[in-house]
């Protein structure tokens, strides 16, 4: 299975959640794979157009994940544009201090947000099916942990009081939207 992604977390965190009976591979394997713009305004559009790209190219089956952070107190920012956040040339600290930064002044329940995830399905150019999934949480003030990736050290699931970053990804990947 060829994974869309040039995101080595989600292929990584795909690879637990599949397990052995699936041997994925990511762009990394694709030799000049070129980039391929996100223009699409949702997670789905998005999801769609990553795994076109790769099945126009590689033939046997595709998926592509399009995900992100939803906050409620940014109405839904930062969605699609997660990891561009804080520019073209965004790192996941850099995403993460901004977050801080637009919460600065909300607190408590304010501070619900969810990652949603969508999978879309390709195989010989075709979008054969999607899959959507949601994690509801809330955004800490100052971030815990060191294991995840992006926002993960800032965003606590509902029932826990840990990070993502803290839970580990055993106990993440049992929880999250992907
Ligand atoms: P590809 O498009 O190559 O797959 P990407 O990282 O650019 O890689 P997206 O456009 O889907 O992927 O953006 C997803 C961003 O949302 C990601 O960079 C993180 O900032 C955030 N995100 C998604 N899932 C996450 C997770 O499980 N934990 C923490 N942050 C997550």
């Amino acid at each position: 299975l060829l994974v869309s992604t040039r995101n080595a977390h989600k292929a990584d965190e795909i690879r637990e959640i599949l397990g052995s009976n699936f041997i994925i591979s990511d762009l990394s394997a694709l030799s000049g794979f070129p980039e391929v713009e996100e223009t699409g305004f949702t997670f789905q559009e998005n999801a769609a157009i990553k795994a076109l790209a790769a099945s126009a190219r590689f033939d046997g089956w595709v998926i592509a994940d399009d995900s992100g952070l939803e906050v409620d107190a940014l109405n839904g920012a930062p969605g699609v544009r997660s990891a561009r956040f804080s520019g073209d040339s965004a790192t996941d600290a850099s995403n993460r201090a901004l977050l801080l930064e637009k919460l600065f002044s909300v607190r408590g329940k304010a501070r619900s947000a969810r990652f949603r995830c969508v999978i879309a399905l390709a195989r010989q150019g075709e979008i054969l099916a999607n899959f959507s999934g949601s994690v509801e949480g809330i955004i800490i003030p100052q971030e815990k942990g060191t294991g995840g990736f992006g926002y993960d050290s800032l965003f606590v699931p509902e029932g826990h009081c840990e990070t993502f970053a803290q839970l580990g990804a055993n106990i993440k990947n049992t929880l999250s939207h992907r």
